[in-house]
């Protein structure tokens, strides 16, 4: 799978010349990440890798930690010898996919994020406060965010937590084998238990919505899961081969917390607690909270620091055995979002997705500055913003009569045709940055996935005119002479409130920009900023009558991991149609058509009926204006100097964020340039609940 970067945005490469900060000069003791990544023609990444060049399972001849560990634990008794900590047979992280080699123990990355954790029981659906944060600490059955490096004729998710799988002869069963050995960073055993308490407890249990939204039909409709051991676990499906569903066994939906921690808390298994009590037990303030991932966070104060410090039991090495993570320790300062990329021009902060592009051109203008400390590489348009129209007319979210009338208009083609021909989308680009960077989007899937059918997306383009006449003729009218148009039948005014978050200046920019061309057209809408988690709520339980979206999922520029998102294909799956209170989805024709369209693509292993059932789904998606397509525009990983391993031109999104894509755990600073970042150097995480 090609992944066109540079050839469409030769602008931006001129910029970038013009900028002259393409591939500032590597500092001493870095090779130049560039060098060692075969560059596809006009940029980017040329995807050469099979997956087992990245990750392996094997026993190695001898391993290794830092020696502050083996000297100020292992040799004190206070933690058991290396290879009692790690499974039998550890996940070896390749040295042929490392851009910069082998690397050594130490030092600490430095991150910033705009979000505030609300605690760790991510199982329950709390965030840890987004920038990659939970992506440290979470570790789950699949792992799919390098898959960028991977061929398309090899691309599947990398093994991780399961560690290999197998096809029924008729593939309506997958077994799985997960990682013998592995410990939770407590030196607890993770076992299928930690699975099974996950799945029963948590995806299938309606009072809980974990994060990332997985549900009992995000594996396929009246799919089972059970153990067969405590290594093994066994996936039944109604569908046979539904290989697609190994994507959606990566971040953000099958990412099992501790069972041994979580279900004392679940009502389940503990009749005083509330489901609110068990989703809020584990305030960030309760640090050492056992984690799978390669850090574990051992400090918290608000509004300030999470300090988090390697994780003793992490089960993965690199191939000379040596235990990773490479950084002692990893740090994420609370700050805003622009603080982000702030920092990291400054040299105070390691890591950063540039996402806001307000920003580009100072970035750019930073990058090309000689000595600057961090180099900037561009990947594909993997970002787009769209106006999602609340679709469900039975119920969802409790509107009340101003909000069930607003889900009729949504509900009418003409009016969604409409409200798209009046956004002037070159416009509201350009009011977010000048130059070539942000491109008008049609909505549906994105032209930088390989199934993307250019014939097959109807772009509305803007004519205002157009789209008052098309209200005209559906009856929309100005009722009363108030200037605005009224509800049919000679209701009010129409008022239509637009949810955003008013976390960065492109999501306020957008939103002010939509409310602007819908006036034009007669149209009232009114804003309403609410932040991260908030807005993620209220788009969960449907409070919304537009919501104006980033697409932070998969689908639509991958399609093959969370396709289970691009149309209604379960009562719950949906961004924005989702069940009334009676469980019933009232789906539109062109719905019922799309989630056919999705179907077929699920159902199929033909190449040509995959991509022809994505071309139906495109046609049906933009012809039918089923979201408010606006802008789309790439976005650019900035990486301090000083760091080494991380792969060229990394997208900031795209299977999953770069926070994974990078796989951190591999990265590090060569011994001659570290020094004095760590805030709690030898030191480990304590025991999480030294009370019991
Ligand atoms: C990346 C990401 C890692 C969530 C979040 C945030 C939440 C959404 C989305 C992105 C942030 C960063 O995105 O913007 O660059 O670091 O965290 O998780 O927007 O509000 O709910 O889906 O991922």
């Amino acid at each position: 799978m090609e992944r066109r970067c540079w050839s469409v945005e030769a602008g931006i490469a001129v910029l970038l010349l013009l900028a002259g900060c393409s591939a500032p000069a590597p500092s001493a003791g870095v090779a130049d990440p560039q060098a060692t990544a075969a560059l596809a023609p006009g940029g980017g990444v040329r995807p050469r890798l099979k997956p087992a060049d990245l990750v392996g399972f094997r026993s190695l001849p001898a391993y290794s930690e830092p020696a502050w560990v083996s000297q100020d634990f292992v040799a004190k008794g206070r933690l058991p010898p290396l290879r009692d900590r790690l499974p039998k047979q550890p996940l070896v992280v390749a040295a042929g996919a490392m851009p910069d080699g082998i690397g050594v123990h130490g030092d600490a990355l430095r991150q910033v994020t705009g979000g505030r954790p609300e605690g760790w029981n991510t199982s329950a659906g709390q965030s840890q406060g987004w920038g990659g944060v939970d992506i440290g600490t979470l570790e789950c059955l699949t792992r799919t965010g390098p898959l960028f490096l991977v061929r398309s004729d090899a691309l599947q998710p990398l093994p991780n937590l399961a560690r290999r799988w197998t096809w029924s002869p008729d593939g309506h069963q997958l077994t799985m084998d997960l990682v013998e050995g592995a410990r939770w960073s407590d030196g607890h055993p993770f076992t299928s238990d930690d699975v099974m308490f996950f799945w029963t407890d948590n995806v299938l249990d309606p009072q809980v919505s974990p994060l990332g939204g997985a549900g009992p039909d995000s594996f396929g409709a009246g799919t089972t899961l059970e153990a067969l051991g405590p290594y093994t676990i066994r996936w039944t499906f109604r569908q046979a081969f539904p290989e697609d569903v190994l994507y959606q066994m990566a971040y953000g939906k099958f990412c099992p917390g501790p069972a041994h921690v979580l279900r004392p808390q679940h009502p389940r298994h503990n009749p005083r607690n509330s489901y609110a009590d068990y989703r809020n037990a584990f305030p960030a303030a309760r640090v050492n909270f056992p984690v799978m991932g390669a850090w574990v966070a051992t400090e918290y104060r608000p509004d300030d620091i999470i300090i988090f410090r390697r994780n003793p039991y992490y089960w993965k090495v690199d191939a000379a055995g040596q235990q990773l993570p490479y950084f002692d320790e990893l740090q994420y300062r609370l700050l805003g979002w622009n603080d982000r990329d702030i920092q990291v021009i400054a040299g105070t902060s390691d890591l950063a997705n540039v996402e806001v592009p307000g920003n580009y051109v100072e970035v750019l203008r930073q990058a090309a500055k000689p000595g600057a400390p961090f180099r900037i590489a561009f990947g594909p348009r993997g970002a787009a913003y769209a106006v999602l129209m609340n679709l469900s007319g039975n119920g969802w979210g409790e509107p009340d009569a101003r909000g069930q009338q607003v889900r009729r208009l949504n509900r009418t083609l003409a009016f969604r045709q409409a409200v798209s021909l009046a956004m002037d989308r070159q416009a509201l680009a350009t009011t977010l940055v000048k130059g070539p960077f942000v491109l008008p989007y049609a909505g549906g899937i994105l032209p930088d996935t390989p199934f993307y059918d250019a014939a097959a997306t109807v772009q509305w383009g803007h004519d205002a005119a157009r789209a008052r006449a098309l209200l005209d003729d559906a009856g929309i009218i100005d009722s009363d002479g108030s200037g605005m148009r009224n509800f049919p039948g000679g209701g009010p005014d129409i008022e239509i409130v637009l949810t955003a978050s008013p976390d960065t200046a492109t999501d306020r920019s957008l939103a002010e920009g939509v409310q602007i061309f819908a006036r034009e057209i007669g149209l009232r809408i009114i804003l309403r900023f609410v932040g991260g988690t908030q807005r993620d709520a209220a788009g969960a339980s449907g409070q919304f009558d537009w919501l104006l979206s980033r697409n932070n999922t998969t689908e639509l520029i991958t399609v093959v991991q969370g396709s289970d998102a691009l149309a209604p294909m379960g009562p719950y799956t949906h961004a924005f149609h989702r069940a009334g209170p009676g469980g019933r989805l009232d789906l539109l024709p062109y719905e019922r058509d799309m989630v056919a369209a999705v179907a077929a693509f699920q159902d199929s292993r033909d190449p040509a009926v995959r991509r022809a059932a994505m071309a139906r789904y495109q046609r049906l998606s933009t012809a039918n204006a089923n979201s408010i397509g606006l802008v789309r525009f790439p976005g650019a990983l900035i990486v301090n100097r000083r760091i080494a391993n991380v792969p060229p031109a990394t997208p900031i999104f795209m299977f999953n964020w770069a926070e994974d894509a990078i796989m951190r755990e591999r990265l590090f600073v060569p011994r001659a340039r570290q020094g004095g970042a760590e805030l709690r150097p030898r030191t480990l995480p304590g025991c999480f609940d030294c009370r019991s």
